[in-house]
């Protein structure tokens, strides 16, 4: 039988205790999500292929809700900030709550009929992402980007779509500022 019990999230370091799981992305491991493969390269050999992001879970298969942290690294390859793979829930009916506890960063959706999207994330803000609407994070900060997740536990990653396709639109820098431009590579 699963007992209550209370989970201590650090909103800085996005620590999680207790935690079921956690997973590392590195910037290797996000070849083909980043519009420019050879600043991919660069940022590879440059920063001894660094942690883009941590993931951190408490998950239960015998309960319908999981929730955990995400903490993102800052940083950029080329112009295009950091951000997360981004995906559909397999569970189309499945939303998703993010709720940012520091940093600063874009949350970027897209819904199947090519609406585009974008809340801010600074703490604070829990931004609401309906079912069936891509979603990405990106860190447009100087400093690590935390926030809480909550979602089902069987919601399921559709990374695929995004991968094959990519967004309608990309984070990049530009005048120094965050700027939405549009995805010359969109297929
Ligand atoms: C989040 C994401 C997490 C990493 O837990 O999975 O931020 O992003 P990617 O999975 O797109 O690499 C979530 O949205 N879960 O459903
Ligand atoms: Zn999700």
């Amino acid at each position: 039988m699963l007992l209550p019990e209370g989970v201590v999230i650090d909103g800085t370091t996005g620590a999680v205790s207790p935690s079921t799981d956690r997973y590392e992305k590195r910037l290797s491991d996000l070849r083909g999500f980043f519009r420019d493969d050879a600043a991919l390269d660069r940022a590879i050999a440059e920063g001894g292929d660094p942690i883009a992001y941590e993931v951190i879970d408490y998950r239960h298969q015998a309960s319908d809700l999981a929730f955990g942290t995400t903490i993102m690294m800052p940083g950029k390859v080329g112009d295009e900030f950091n951000m997360t793979r981004g995906h559909y829930h397999l569970r189309t009916e499945c939303g998703e709550a993010y709720y940012t506890q520091s940093g600063e960063g874009l949350l970027l959706l897209e819904s199947r009929d090519g609406e585009v999207r974008t809340v801010e994330m600074k703490p604070g803000v829990c931004a609401f992402i309906p079912p069936d609407w891509a979603h990405r994070s990106i860190n447009t900060g100087k400093d690590k980007l935390v926030f809480v997740w909550f979602c089902a536990t069987d919601a399921g990653h559709d990374y695929g779509s995004i991968k094959d396709r990519g967004m309608r639109k990309l984070v990049v820098e530009r005048d120094g500022k965050p700027a939405l431009v549009d995805n010359p590579n969109y297929a």
